[in-house]
């Protein structure tokens, strides 16, 4: 008999198992896909923001001798397929018939024998635009005079979207007026990009024989991707297959689909070959989902011995061409409604106008949690400039603000649900961890020789792991996850899940799980995903949901399992399953421990000639659905230090503490792995990206000489700290943690930036805080966004 106790089984920390093929070079990306006869496509763009199509003459490009097919709008408008329902139910152009709207926008797809062929044939396009007046600055798109973008609407007559609000108005204007004391800060979250070092891409190829479309495509979400196909193309969903393969980074880049995946498939059934797309960094920089881009304009009220009463927000939200935003169906503006944070406020209220502008489709995705990340950078600002006016420390004011554990399950006053926290104790770690009261000890010597160093906060409070499917879908999928697991007779496992590891290591931790749950080791269970063909439906992974949503369904499928192993068991050992008992890894008989069966033992009996009770059928797998009673509420408090040199306005991170409380921890290397990385983006924000447009509507940050990406020259090593909150409603206690460290890091960066400028009069400095705003904001002279 085994015995399962001196093998590392369940929770904790490991090596990830995809790690042993992808630091040997043998992954397999969807670039890595090569099929016989396989053609390769390229898009041509548009070299302006926003522009009437004349013609587009394609003669020369289709006499190239490579050259198998060339797709325009008028060749997919024959098809119905020159426009695409985007996640927000707008609609998007695949390639452009009427309009260009955006620099970089698709206008042609060429398909050819090689790569080089394709690019050189874009080329012999000869385009004539006749060029029309842009918008970019989103303040500006609701004017009365400006350029109407979306004339392909029937019933657009202006750049407006969607108004949105959260919170009770009159009550919030009732506090205000009331209160001692009220700031407003103007305050912009610049558009930014997820940068994944893999950029999309899609092979696609239509078997003109059965009918069957099999599609490798970088995405986070396989399943809805499917669904989607076969609505808008009216191809059958059993004669899809989405290959997910192995992705190389997601960050949100890869929950939407593209022009360019459509054109492909569309490559594939014009041509009767595979067709492979994938597009260079440039390309995604420009055209490929951007996040942000959320002009705020936040108030606080308070009692002046600092008593936090009340927020009012008002946001313009640049959402660009098409509004393609990634968001449930009822929150246009995403979660931005947690904008309350992590305080007890008496009332709050917010409104967010989303308007169109000349770039790219915007609000898409970047470690945001729908929005969350502009929500909490907002009210993390908005204390510290309220700090500032009562003149108290900022790391105080939150403490004396801060929800108390006894109010958990907390309901916020924009409706939320908060699951559970112990706040001033992640607080109390933090600031124990860096020291605080010597840092401002130290601050205040600094000040004294003309030095600038900060000292930076933040504190925040996530909400992810969307649904509930009552409230929560996208185009109409309710937002829950299947799981399906198998346990072989010889005990050896395969969990197949609907989400989608993009880097955050599922392979590994959705083992653990099962591991955790049926006491097998984890190596014994493989983790199948990222194939609709192989694995049940489910929305797939971002907004941290793969841990609160389908590892719930991994934990729930397991235990189903090991409901079906008692019955065996007591088949074998002739008792009855009233009379056993669990313990990890084995049943046996109450009373009577050496009377037992492991878990592999009874998977050869569930698979034998053992006789079983009747309507017992054997065998050891189960399946199930979750969908999740609440959002899980992870947060965390950092602390950021910094030192400013005022002559180059160059900024130092010297220290970076972070306390996250995600619930129980699966695997805590994975966790501070997830944790690192969000920092780093966190900073890279906040420090040195920007997707800026000039007035032409020209974009300025095609490229990574321009956007800049952390590196670790840049970072400081992380100072990690940890309180264990367990979600009550989750069935490991786990909340997720993908994007927490993303959504709390910039405002302490900020934050603490703003302290260092203190002395000099700066109360605020908007992201990114290149040397250039931070020289210009220490003169007195800040830069205008
Ligand atoms: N985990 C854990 N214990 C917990 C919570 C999580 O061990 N209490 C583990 C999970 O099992 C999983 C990882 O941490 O292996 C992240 O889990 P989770 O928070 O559920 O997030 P998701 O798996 O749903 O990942 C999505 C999230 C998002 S939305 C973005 S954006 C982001 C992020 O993950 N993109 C990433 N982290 C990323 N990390 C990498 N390497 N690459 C990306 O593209
Ligand atoms: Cu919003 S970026 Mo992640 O949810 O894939």
């Amino acid at each position: 008999m085994t015995t399962t106790e001196e093998r590392p089984v369940g929770f904790g920390r490991m090596p990830r198992k995809e790690d042993a093929r992808f630091v040997r070079g043998h992954g397999t990306y969807v670039d890595d896909v090569r099929l016989p006869g396989m053609l390769y496509g390229a898009i041509l763009r548009s070299p302006l923001a926003h522009a009437r199509i004349v013609s587009v003459d394609t003669g020369a490009a289709e006499a190239h001798p490579k050259v198998k097919a060339v797709i325009t709008g008028q060749t997919l408008a024959g098809l119905g397929l020159a426009w695409m329902p985007t996640l927000s139910y707008d609609t998007q152009a695949v390639l452009a018939t009427d309009k260009v709207r955006f620099q970089g926008q698709e206008v042609a797809f060429v398909v050819a024998e090689d790569r080089y062929a394709a690019r050189d044939a874009l080329e012999l396009i000869d385009v004539e635009y006749e060029p029309l007046p842009p918008v970019v600055d989103a303040r500006r798109a609701l004017d009365p005079d400006a350029p109407v973008i979306r004339d392909d609407k029937e019933h657009q007559s202006d750049n407006h979207i969607f108004d949105w609000s959260a919170g009770d108005k009159e009550r919030t204007d009732e506090v205000f007026a009331a209160a001692d004391i009220v700031v407003e800060q103007d305050m912009l979250y610049p558009r930014v990009h997820p940068a994944p070092l893999e950029t999309c891409g899609t092979v696609a190829d239509m078997d003109a024989i059965t009918g069957k479309l099999t599609v490798w495509s970088t995405t986070q979400a396989p399943h809805a991707h499917r669904t989607i196909y076969a609505m808008v193309a009216g191809i059958p969903e059993h004669k899809i297959r989405i290959i997910s393969p192995d992705i190389g980074g997601g960050f949100g880049n890869k929950v939407g689909i593209y022009p360019g995946y459509v054109c492909a498939v569309v490559g594939s059934i014009v041509t009767g070959k595979p067709v492979k797309w994938v597009e260079d960094r440039s390309e995604n920089l420009m055209s490929t989902s951007f996040a942000r881009d959320y002009h705020m304009h936040g108030e606080i009220a308070a009692t002046k011995d600092g008593k936090i009463l009340g927020l009012r927000v008002h946001v313009i939200a640049d959402h660009g061409a098409f509004n393609a935003t990634a968001q449930p169906t009822q929150f246009p503006a995403g979660f931005f409604g947690v904008f309350t944070g992590s305080y007890d406020l008496a009332a709050a209220h917010c409104t967010v106008t989303g308007v169109y502008t000349d770039k790219a489709p915007g609000g898409v995705a970047y470690a945001c949690s729908f929005r969350v990340t502009e929500a909490v950078y907002l009210v993390e600002r908005m204390v510290d400039v309220l700090a500032d006016r009562l003149g108290t420390d900022p790391a105080a004011l939150r403490m004396r603000n801060l929800l108390r554990p006894g109010q958990f399950p907390y309901k916020t006053q924009t409706g939320w649900e908060y699951d559970s926290g112990d706040y001033p104790r992640a607080l109390r770690l933090a600031m124990d961890i860096a020291h605080y009261e010597d840092l401002r000890r130290e601050q205040a010597e600094k000040r004294e020789r003309g030095e600038l160093m900060g000292i930076g906060v933040s504190f925040f409070t996530e909400a992810v792991g969307a649904g509930p499917r009552r409230h929560m879908d996208i185009l109409g999928l309710g937002m829950a996850d299947g799981a399906e697991l198998r346990v072989h007779p010889t005990g050896k496992a395969v969990l197949r899940i609907s989400v989608q590891t993009q880097g955050q290591g599922h392979e590994t931790t959705f083992a653990q799980i099962v591991a955790e749950e049926l006491g097998i080791p984890p190596e014994d269970v493989d983790v199948v995903h990222g194939d609709t063909d192989q694995t049940p439906f489910g929305l797939g992974t971002y907004g941290s949901r793969s841990t609160p949503v389908s590892g719930a369904a991994a934990a729930m499928v397991a235990r189903k399992v090991r409901e079906r192993a008692k019955i065996v068991a007591s088949a074998m050992l002739e008792v009855s399953p009233d009379d056993l008992e669990w313990e990890k890894g084995r049943w046996y008989v109450t009373g009577d421990p050496d009377q037992g069966r492991t878990m592999t033992e009874i998977a050869l009996a569930a698979h034998s000639n053992l006789e079983l009770p009747e309507g017992v059928e054997g065998h050891l797998d189960a399946t199930c659905v979750y969908n999740p009673p609440n959002l899980t509420f992870p947060f965390g408090a950092y602390i950021c230090v910094v030192d400013v040199d005022a002559d180059t306005g160059q900024v130092k991170v010297r220290r970076f503490i972070a306390v996250d409380d995600c619930g129980n921890r699966i695997n805590p290397m994975i966790v501070e792995g997830q944790v690192h990385g969000g920092l780093a983006d966190g900073l890279g924000m906040a420090l040195m990206q920007v997707i800026a447009f000039d007035e032409d509507g020209n974009c300025l940050g095609g490229s990574f000489m321009d956007y800049l990406l952390p590196t670790s020259v840049e970072c400081p090593s992380w100072e990690l700290g940890e309180t264990v909150t367990p979600s009550p409603h989750h069935p490991i206690g786990a909340k997720g943690v993908g994007e927490s460290a993303t959504v709390g890091s910039p405002a302490a960066v900020v934050n603490a930036v703003v302290d260092a400028l203190k002395p000099l009069g700066v109360r605020h400095v908007d992201m990114p805080l290149t040397p250039a705003a931070v020289w210009r904001a220490a003169q007195g002279r800040p830069l205008r966004t």
